[in-house]
């Protein structure tokens, strides 16, 4: 393979919000997730719902390494997938790593790459379960095998990895994994004609390919696309070769191929179905390979898919997922705020998926979107220690239903610190410090540089340098632009108001169109300082979305609100909104100093004893209902969260 090296960052972030999180990442999340990978950490890992076949007992997944490499006995422990966490863990580091070197974190990744060269085979697979305990089924049960699952987050560590160290060793051994899969798939006579029952493959082929511009990756990733649910008898017609071949397969499967989008091919798949995070991370790989093949119906189809998701089945967190079963979505409307799923994962495939739309072809809905996701369902999948986390990001709790409703035990009133499925915190772990991708969208043939996100950062490229910084105490931010060679199209946040625009102190009045402001800064220096107001905003949902019509959610910035039982005490649905909301610094040594919404509010009287009586006017005394950054939520005494709250003008 030809030596690609480095590749240096062109974006910085400099925002307090962030960097502290970058700083959680790295000094807390990497330690505390390596030692788990290494079943050396004293905590409890629990089951992300009630299901005793969840493996819960430890993490094994070096000793699986180990073992696959000859260099330890034992059996495989874990989900088929569990060498998936230490490619996470990997990727997550050399993301760490790509903004700030730090030698320990080099050896420690260099370690784990050692093992995975060594755990590999001779013919480049690898995926410990199958080469520990059932080798006869390598590739032969691919419904539920995730082995190209596993390779997706093996490539995708591989990429991070060779960008932020220049060291290809774990691309090399990506190649050999890549070269065995290409010489088993594929439609000539003899190969498997089929993709793996959970996407992710797809899309980290199109990662490699924009790194290395080799485009087999790209043919690949094409092919796994194309081939999903041509023939919804494929994965049945595998188990049942297997039986024919007198394998061990177990008891029929049941193939429920909506779950996993192979119940049609993807270019009709217009509507979100099954699986969430299968979805948005195939619909991330449709966006993508379009985009480089040239493929329009592929890029409709994704399109399609998105419009279905933020239109009509995302949650005002911007979680997804409406059901446990299946981890699924469900309907148009359907967002039950108590029953949901809202994997931490799925928001990160969603804000991954709209992303690629976003290179695509930049669209002020799409930044809107992710960063709904950055500030709400993604960071509330973790506490503000780094050492614990949500898998379920729920918009309502009631701990003791979470406790004695099997229904909800997926919904979880605390952050435990570890899953017997791990899949979320590594998921973030390597998603927070690439926040720098989200963040401006370039547009070479136009020569456009869209700011998509207001994040305090610097950016550089041989056509530009500029800075954005933000005092939203002040409410002024100030965008320094030098020799740009670009159009620069600025975003102005719908959640700002009274946005007044200096250009090298003159103010201007020109048209916002479609979100984005146009700034000509083709001087040496150009300053563009805004001033605005940060209101209070309400959201009302459709009238269709029965759990939460008629009810208020209130966000202000980029943060959605919620109310906690430690700030209002018990039975939030007994409150209703009466009046219009004011800010107030909330310090607390669980967040530190957040702003805070005060809500004069209204709580019913609880004067009934019968548990039916014939109807009688409600009773309530006044109250104020104190709510909190979503973000915030279960990292004090646990208790009762709502986000939608009972509106008297409902
Ligand atoms: O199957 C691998 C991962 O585990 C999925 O993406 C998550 O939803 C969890 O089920
Ligand atoms: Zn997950």
């Amino acid at each position: 393979m030809k030596q690609l090296g480095t590749r240096p960052l062109s974006i910085r972030v400099t925002d307090p919000f962030w960097t502290k999180y970058f700083q959680v990442v790295k000094d807390v999340m990497l330690p505390f997730q390596w030692d788990i990978l290494h079943d050396r950490a004293s905590i409890t890992i629990e089951s992300e719902r009630e299901d005793v076949n969840i493996p819960t007992e430890k993490s094994h997944v070096i000793e699986n390494f180990k073992i696959a490499a000859g260099q330890k006995d034992g059996n495989h422990y874990g989900w088929l997938f569990q060498d998936s966490d230490l490619y996470k863990w990997i990727e997550a580091a050399a993301n760490s790593y790509h903004l700030k070197p730090d030698g320990r974190l080099l050896l420690m990744m260099d370690q784990c790459v050692d093992l995975i060269e060594a755990a590999q085979d001779e013919d480049g697979y690898l995926s410990t379960f199958y080469q520990i305990e059932a080798p006869e089924l390598k590739f032969r049960r691919l419904f539920q095998s995730h082995e190209l699952y596993c390779a997706g987050h093996l490539i995708e560590a591989a990429v991070a990895y060779a960008k932020a160290t220049g060291s290809h060793r774990l691309l090399d051994v990506a190649e050999r994994f890549v070269t065995c899969i290409e010489s088993s798939f594929g439609p000539e006579e003899g190969k498997i004609n089929g993709a793996d029952g959970h996407q992710e493959i797809e899309l980290a082929l199109v990662h490699w390919y924009e790194y290395t511009g080799d485009e087999r990756y790209l043919s690949l990733s094409h092919y796994f696309l194309q081939i999903r649910g041509q023939d919804p008898d494929f994965y049945e017609k595998q188990w049942k070769e297997n039986q024919a071949r007198g394998l061990e397969t177990g008891p029929a499967p049941i193939i429920n191929l909506v779950y996993h989008q192979a119940h049609k091919p993807v270019y009709e798949q217009t509507e979100a179905q099954g699986h969430a995070v299968r979805l948005v991370y195939m619909a991330q790989a449709m966006a993508g390979t379009a985009r480089h093949v040239g493929d329009e119906k592929l890029l409709a189809a994704a399109e399609a898919l998105w419009h279905n998701i933020v239109e009509k089945r995302m949650y005002v967190t911007g979680g997804i997922g409406s059901t446990v079963r299946g981890e699924a979505f469900t309907f148009d409307y359907d967002l039950p705020t108590d029953l949901m799923y809202c994997e931490t994962c799925a928001a990160i495939g969603l804000l991954n998926f709209t992303h690629e739309l976003q290179q695509n072809e930049n669209k002020v809905a799409y930044a809107e979107v992710m960063e709904r996701i950055l500030y709400n369902s993604m960071i509330s999948g973790m506490s503000l220690d780094g050492k614990h986390f949500f898998y379920v990001n729920p918009l309502e709790v009631d701990p003791e239903a979470s406790q004695k409703n099997p229904d909800k035990s997926h919904v979880k009133a605390t952050r435990p610190s570890w899953f017997g499925c791990a899949c979320c915190p590594p998921n973030l772990a390597r998603t927070i410090p690439a926040l720098h991708r989200y963040l401006y969208q370039e547009n070479e043939e136009q020569n456009i540089l869209y700011i998509n996100q207001w994040v305090d950062s610097n950016y550089s490229s041989k056509e530009m340098k500029m800075t954005q910084k933000h005092d939203w105490n002040a409410q002024v931010s100030t965008f320094i632009i030098h020799n740009s060679k670009r159009r620069i199209f600025l975003r102005i946040p719908y959640w700002l108001e009274d946005v007044v625009v200096k250009v090298n102190g003159q103010e201007i009045e020109r048209e916002i169109t479609e979100g984005y402001l146009e700034l000509n800064a083709v001087s040496a220096e150009v300053v563009i300082e805004c001033s605005y107001q940060i209101p209070i905003l309400k959201w009302q949902a459709h009238p269709n979305v029965k759990s939460s019509y008629g009810k208020v959610a209130f966000q202000r910035g980029p943060f959605i609100y919620t109310a906690e039982e430690a700030d209002n005490g018990k039975d939030l649905h007994l409150f209703r909104v009466t009046g219009e909301a004011q800010v107030e610094p909330l310090t607390d040594p669980a967040f530190g100093t957040v702003t805070s919404l005060v809500v004069p509010a209204e709580k019913r009287r609880k004067t009934q004893i019968a548990l039916y009586q014939l109807h009688q006017a409600p009773a309530f005394e006044p109250a104020t209902l104190r709510l909190i950054p979503y973000y915030c939520w279960a990292n004090r005494e646990p208790g009762e969260m709502r986000v939608w709250l009972e509106d008297c003008e409902g």
